[in-house]
């Protein structure tokens, strides 16, 4: 059934082992049950300081610390197929309405509920992150976000930045991260709308989005991209996890499916006493921007919208589809116990052959698919961890609060696994320099205060709402120079397009490079060859095929290469040209409202 991709047990072994497995699974089904329960009986005593209001980030930090790892179960979000099914099996496209809700949350066992903003069918079923979606491949999806979120945010907003500017109400606009979408779909910054639709963006043209799900396979997910409230609205909850499935080619493959197959969505948030998430909403420039700053780190890491969860596992194979919907955080994830995992999907894209890795490294917005082989754990837990730095790559390294993230505890006995590890999936088609019929360059710039913070960020020297100055010619490949001369790093995100990345090239003289990129407004003045620094690298084993982020080295120039048709080299099943065209920008949310985002236009 797995075939010559799967390099699992034999299926003669198969057989026999089913049985025996059959024949044990009633024997200790009952004792495993009461051992399990046995097991997570965790004792806890810990109980919030009394309920005061006040928003002081020691109280904050005092009770993140606090805070028991581990007590709460890893939630498993409701799904909403995408999809309907004739009586005679034919797959048929649906129509989903989804709505966002302000209503309380509860991120701990021990912290009060915090308001948040949640998506879901109606305001009792919405949840943080929203409901998974599950499209096929090749049907089409159609959703009416509804928004029923009130007319204060709750947080607060700053109006220096470009932002969104409804007399009344909180603006919101969907976009279907890593999608392949019509431009009226795409959710354009600037076609944001409050409740009920009641006020709209300039931009605003449609209330039923399509998604034409025409990946073969894909883990996306969705988020807010409302114009200078992306940071805010993510952070208030408005998230969640998507996946395209096609079982033809996936039954293939043989990987875990089913309840062995799991989205994680990792966030970090901190917390007031009261239970309210905490931001430090004192801008780092305050009279510049009053509350805008560039980063937001949280000590709390959620998964699937608990604290610090944990999950029961069977000692077997699962597939974790992780999606990190952090704001700034980049996570270096690692079994604490040195157990590697295999990835085999890299932004939504099947790498060409799984990798094994000890530990691998999720830029805000990337998504990464891994198997987690629990048979292979010798204790009965095992703690994902985190050490990145942040900001990344310089900043502080994770305490012991940011660098748990989850926790799985592991069932003692061996079950029979059928779920196998394909040696490879389906090559990936190379994109060579050669085909590139148009280049760009891409400057990554921060301007700071005189106190050394930063108060925008740009591509390219222009506003978001400068005119459109890149139009590709659908169809084509383009080969892209992102030029990082700020000291930060940067995932650098392009709807619609996938890409390649080509070599990374270490630069030098930094400084003067950068006075040069000032002086001309880019640096196509300036001869970029006399900055290199050393040989070009490539991209990691683990990003080197399809990849929608990537994390742009501060220092360096990265080539990719960008294809704009599907990777398949067939043309849209829409018309991708035309207003409002498309996005490109970074994803730290931060760096993105403010204003590390400009649009393009496809031409045909
Ligand atoms: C979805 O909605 C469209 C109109 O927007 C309608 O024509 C179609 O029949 C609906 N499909 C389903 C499966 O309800
Ligand atoms: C909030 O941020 C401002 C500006 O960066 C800073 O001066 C202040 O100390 C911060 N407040 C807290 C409680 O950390
Ligand atoms: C999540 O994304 C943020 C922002 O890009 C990044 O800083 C962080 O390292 C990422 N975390 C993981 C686990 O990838
Ligand atoms: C197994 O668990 C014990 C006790 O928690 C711990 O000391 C040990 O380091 C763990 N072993 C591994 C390989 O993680
Ligand atoms: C750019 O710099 C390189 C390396 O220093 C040099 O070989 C080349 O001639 C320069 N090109 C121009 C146009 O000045
Ligand atoms: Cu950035």
């Amino acid at each position: 059934m797995s075939g010559k991709y799967c390099s699992g047990t034999m299926p003669v072994l198969q057989y026999i082992l089913v049985n025996l497995w059959l024949l044990a699974l009633m024997v200790t089904s009952f004792m495993l049950h009461v051992l399990c329960k046995q097991m997570t009986i965790e004792t806890s005593q810990f109980s919030p300081t009394a309920n005061t209001n006040s928003i002081d980030i020691k109280t904050s930090l005092q009770i993140t610390e606090g805070l028991q790892r581990f007590v709460d179960k890893l939630p498993l979000m409701p799904t909403l197929k995408g999809y309907a099914t004739s009586s005679y099996g034919k797959y048929l496209p649906a129509n989903l309405t989804i709505g966002m809700y302000m209503k309380p949350w509860k991120f701990h066992r021990d912290l009060p509920p915090s308001p948040v903003f949640a998506f879901g069918v109606s305001p009792e079923d919405a949840t943080v992150p929203g409901p998974s979606i599950v499209a096929m491949s090749g049907v089409e999806t159609y959703i009416l976000w509804e928004n029923h979120l009130p007319d204060k945010h709750i947080f607060v907003i700053d109006k220096t930045i470009d932002v969104a500017k409804p007399s009344r109400g909180v603006p919101t606009v969907v976009h279907l991260h890593g999608a392949v979408t019509e431009p009226n779909s795409d959710g354009s910054a600037l076609a944001w709308y409050t409740r009920d639709f009641h006020e709209k963006g300039e931009k605003w043209s449609k209330a039923v989005y399509i998604y034409h799900n025409v990946m073969t396979t894909g883990s996306m997910w969705y988020h807010d991209h409302a114009l200078g409230y992306t940071r805010l609205n993510l952070l208030a909850g408005l998230i969640g996890a998507y996946r395209i499935i096609n079982p033809e080619v996936e039954s293939r493959f043989g990987l875990p499916h089913y309840k062995f197959d799991q989205e994680l969505v990792i966030m970090d948030r901190s917390f007031n006493n009261n239970g309210h998430i905490y931001i430090n909403s004192t801008g780092d420039n305050p009279n510049l921007h009053p509350e805008w700053k560039p980063e937001y780190f949280g000590r709390v890491i959620i998964v699937n919208g608990k604290a610090w969860p944990y999950m029961k596992v069977q000692r077997r194979k699962y597939r974790f589809r992780i999606i990190n919907a952090s704001n700034a955080r980049f996570f270096r994830l690692a079994l604490n116990d040195g157990t590697g995992f295999t990835q085999i999907v890299s932004d939504s894209f099947y790498l060409a052959s799984p990798i094994y890795l000890t530990s691998a490294l999720l830029a805000p917005s990337e998504t990464m698919d891994v198997v987690i082989d629990f048979s292979k754990i010798r204790n009965q837990s095992v703690i994902l961890s985190n050490d990145a730095p942040y900001p990344f790559p310089n900043g502080d390294m994770p305490g012991v609060a940011d660098s748990n993230v989850m926790k799985f505890v592991v069932a003692r006995r061996n079950v029979y696994d059928s779920a196998c590890i394909p040696t490879q999936f389906e090559p990936v088609r190379k994109l060579s320099e050669e085909e590139a019929v148009t280049t760009r360059n891409i400057v990554m710039y921060e301007y700071d205060s005189w106190t050394g913070q930063p108060t925008k960020l740009l591509l390219n020297f222009a506003n978001f709402n400068d005119p459109v100055t890149e139009f590709p010619k659908q169809g084509t490949t383009e080969l892209w120079h992102i030029v990082n001369i700020t000291p930060d790093n940067h995932p650098f995100h392009i709807h619609l397009a996938a890409f390649q990345v080509l070599r990374q090239q270490k630069l030098k003289n930094v400084g003067e490079l950068s006075k040069c990129a000032v002086k001309h407004k880019g640096i196509e003045a300036c001869n970029i060859t006399s900055y290199s620094d050393g040989d070009p690298v490539g991209p990691p084993s683990n990003e080197a095929g399809w990849k929608n982020v990537f994390k742009m080295q501060p220092s360096y120039v990265t080539s990719i290469l960008v294809l704009f048709s599907t990777i398949h080299s067939k043309p849209f099943p829409f018309d991708p040209t035309g207003d409002p065209g498309y996005v490109y920008h970074c994803h730290i949310l931060g760096h993105e409202d403010n204003s590390m985002i400009r649009p393009f236009v496809l031409v045909s």
